[in-house]
C-alpha cells in the first residue's frame, strides 16, 4: 500500500523503536476511569490557577480557547497497559503557549492537570513545557471524539498515557509536587516509558512525594 511521506519520516532511517514491553494493537483502544462527560460549550471553561506569576487566575471560554494559536506534532502514544499507538498527528494549543499567556510563578515546579469529574495527573514543569506537550483538539486531522477526550485533552507523548488527561478543564501551578489520580493509586509519579517507570514502588528517593 502506498504511503504518504512526511517530514518526520526518512526512508533511510531504521524503524523507530517502541519503548520496552510495548506492542502495537489493531485500532485505537478507549481507556479511562468513569463515564464520558457531556460537552456543554456554553458552560465549559478552561482555567489556570495556583501559583501564577501575578497571583491571578485565567479563564477561557470554549470559543476563546478554540481560537488560540495552534500547533501540530507527530508522536507515538504509550499506555502503561502496554499498547502503543504510533504516529499520531496531534493538533491543538501548545502547553508552552498556555504558560506564556498565563505565566507560572518562577517557583512553580510542577503542574496538576484537572479533568471533568476530578480526574487529575501531575507533571513536572519541564514535562508540561516540553516541545511535544499540547492541549489537543484534533488527531489525524479530525476533532477528537467524546471517547478520546473531546473537546480538549492534554497529550504528553514522552510519558505514559495516563498523564495525557482527557476532558481537561484546568491547570494548577504547584509550589511542590502532589500526586494525581493514578499516582496516588500505585502508578509511578514520573512515568517515563523508556525506563519503564510503571509503578510507584519503582520510585527513587526524591522522584515523588510520599504515598
Ligand atoms: N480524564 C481522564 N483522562 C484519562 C484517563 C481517565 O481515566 N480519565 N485515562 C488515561 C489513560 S490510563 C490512558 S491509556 C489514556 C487513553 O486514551 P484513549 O482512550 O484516547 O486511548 O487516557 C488517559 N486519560
Ligand atoms: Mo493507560
Amino acid at each position: 500500500m502506498a504511503r504518504v511521506m512526511d517530514a518526520s519520516e526518512d526512508s533511510a532511517a531504521p524503524d523507530r523503536k517502541l519503548p520496552p514491553g510495548q506492542y502495537v494493537p489493531r485500532g485505537w483502544p478507549v481507556l479511562h476511569y468513569g463515564p464520558v462527560p457531556k460537552f456543554r460549550p456554553r458552560d465549559w471553561d478552561f482555567r489556570v490557577f495556583g501559583i501564577t506569576a501575578d497571583g491571578g487566575q485565567y479563564r477561557w471560554t470554549w470559543d476563546e480557547f478554540d481560537a488560540l494559536p495552534r500547533v501540530r506534532t507527530v508522536a507515538d502514544f504509550h499506555c502503561v497497559t502496554k499498547f502503543t499507538i504510533p504516529d499520531n498527528t496531534w493538533e491543538g494549543v501548545a502547553a508552552a503557549s498556555i504558560a506564556a499567556l498565563a505565566p507560572p510563578h518562577p517557583s512553580a515546579s510542577h503542574v496538576m492537570i484537572w479533568a471533568e469529574y476530578g480526574y487529575s495527573a501531575n507533571l513536572r514543569m519541564s514535562d508540561f513545557l516540553a516541545a511535544g506537550t499540547l492541549f489537543a483538539t484534533h488527531r489525524d486531522g479530525e476533532r477528537l471524539t467524546a471517547d478520546h477526550g473531546h473537546p480538549v485533552r492534554i497529550v504528553v507523548p514522552h510519558l505514559y498515557a495516563w498523564k495525557s488527561v482527557k476532558w481537561v478543564r484546568a491547570v494548577e501551578y504547584l509550589a511542590e509536587d502532589r500526586r494525581g489520580f493514578w499516582e496516588e493509586r500505585g502508578y509511578h509519579n514520573v512515568a517515563d516509558p523508556w525506563t519503564e517507570q510503571r509503578y510507584s514502588y519503582q520510585e527513587e528517593p526524591g522522584e515523588a512525594p510520599p504515598l
